[in-house]
């Protein structure tokens, strides 16, 4: 017997995917998580049927969400990552020697207990001595510390019930005063395709805070439509004309300097939603 599984955050489309097996369902204090292993795209992290990350597509958010904040910033030393408890982010994050302490915030122990069991490719350095495991609600910590991370990554579930309060200007004003001086801020923000007026509320949100705001796009194709938005906030430096002549090289599988630069150049479409 075939079993599929269909992704329908998108009203009137879906996407499906040929389930080998489920490997753990559960109903978390917070949401139904589940992680079934996929034929075309491997292991999965589904939060309330929603597809997070899977093994096959994972490096292109993880890549950009963490190296374009981390490589604009000229030497970032502290950095949060609200949400993300699959540890994906934190993983990209440490590559970067500069750093020495990445705080993961996450409201749901059982989304890292569960990641670390079956996704270990992705959370693997959960367990890095430069990793400070925070368990509880990432707007709470944020409101708490003051002026302390240079970049901060809000690697958020969609923008819909539990997440909610993580995208819009009153949580980007605390984002803002938990920056330092020249502090970088990142989210991901959506497809551009089915929620265009999402795409363009939370610029607007970051932009009202935000000396420089940009949006850049990846191809995600576990995502709806494949073409997702990241909106990047910054008190300092501009994450597209900085110069990146002397950046240290890491490894990466989407993430290029070129690409840095590239990324910001969008659709017109896109482009119209910022404006
Ligand atoms: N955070 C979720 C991105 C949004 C996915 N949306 C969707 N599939 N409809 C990803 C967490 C990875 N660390």
């Amino acid at each position: 017997m075939d079993m599929w599984l269909k992704e329908g955050q998108i009203e009137n489309a879906a996407m499906t995917y040929k389930i080998k097996e489920t490997l753990v369902r559960k109903k978390t204090e917070y949401q139904d998580l589940a992680i079934v292993d996929t034929y075309s795209f491997g292991r999965m992290l589904l939060l309330d049927g929603i597809v997070q990350t899977t093994i096959k597509d994972e490096y292109v958010y993880h890549e950009m969400i963490a190296h374009i904040p981390l490589f604009t910033h000229p030497n970032p030393k502290k950095v949060l990552v609200v949400g993300g408890g699959d540890g994906g982010a934190i993983r990209e994050v440490l590559k970067h020697p500069s750093v020495e302490k990445a705080v993961l915030c996450e409201i749901d122990k059982e989304v890292i207990n569960e990641c670390k069991r079956f996704l270990p490719e992705i959370s693997c350095a959960l367990d890095d001595a430069r990793c400070e495991i925070f368990v509880g609600d990432g707007i709470k910590y944020v409101h708490e510390h003051k002026n302390e991370f240079d970049v901060i990554i809000v690697d958020s579930t969609d923008p819909f019930g539990a997440a909610e309060g993580l995208f819009g200007g009153s949580f980007y004003k605390e984002i803002y005063d938990c920056l330092t001086e020249d502090g970088i801020f990142i989210a991901q923000t959506e497809t551009p395709f089915y929620l265009p007026e999402v795409v363009k509320r939370v610029y607007n949100d970051a932009n009202a805070v935000f000396p420089i705001t940009k949006l850049f796009m990846a191809g995600i194709p576990t995502y709806p439509s494949g073409f997702w938005s990241f909106t990047v906030g910054s008190k300092k430096h501009d994450p597209e004309t900085v110069d990146l002549s002397n950046s240290i090289d890491i490894d990466t599988k989407y993430y290029t300097k070129k690409l840095h630069k590239a990324c910001f150049v969008l659709p017109k479409f896109v482009e119209d939603l910022t404006k």
